[in-house]
């Protein structure tokens, strides 16, 4: 089970994060479960532009490293310009990032699991606790939802 963030501030966003959705049902697996799409301010950087956040849940047979390659080939397709390789953030059409995959915990130059700021997100805590409050996030001792409670408390 893989369970991604998904963000957009560009375009048509309702259609830009339905699409994505479409496109890993597609090509990575089943999608068992998807939040609600939320209205959120851009954290971290500075943008006339809210973005649309949703997380979703998907039951996959490819590894980590496969549904990254996935991911970002569909961010590409959906025409994704700029990455933040330089850790300034950007503007973007589609942002897909993998938060959890099973209990794995991976720690490569490119690829991190679980995502190493998802504790600090709300855009990412809120609608990843709708569709998994129980899920435990591997290396932290918390679950989703304590990890959202905790958040809550510090802002
Ligand atoms: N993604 C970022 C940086 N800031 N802010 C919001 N509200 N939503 C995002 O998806 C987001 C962000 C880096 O990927
Ligand atoms: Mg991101
Ligand atoms: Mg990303």
């Amino acid at each position: 089970m893989v369970y991604f963030s998904l963000g957009t501030n560009l375009g048509r966003r309702t259609g830009n994060l339905r699409r994505a959705i479409r496109l890993i049902q597609e090509r990575i697996g089943t999608v068992v479960s998807q939040s609600a799409f939320i209205d959120t301010k851009p954290w971290g950087f500075e943008s006339s532009h809210r973005f649309l956040n949703a997380c979703v849940g998907v039951e996959t047979s490819l590894s980590p490293r496969e549904v990254l390659q996935a991911t970002q080939d569909i961010e590409r397709e959906m025409g994704r310009k700029r990455k933040s390789t330089d850790g300034n953030y950007h503007d973007r059409l589609i942002d897909i990032d993998i938060l959890l995959y099973d209990n794995l915990v991976i720690d490569e130059p490119d690829l991190q699991i679980p995502h190493p700021f998802m504790a600090e997100r709300m855009f990412v805590l809120k609608p990843l606790a709708q569709i998994a409050r129980n899920q435990a996030v591997p290396g932290t001792g918390k679950s989703v939802g304590e990890m959202l409670r905790a958040l809550e408390a510090r802002s």
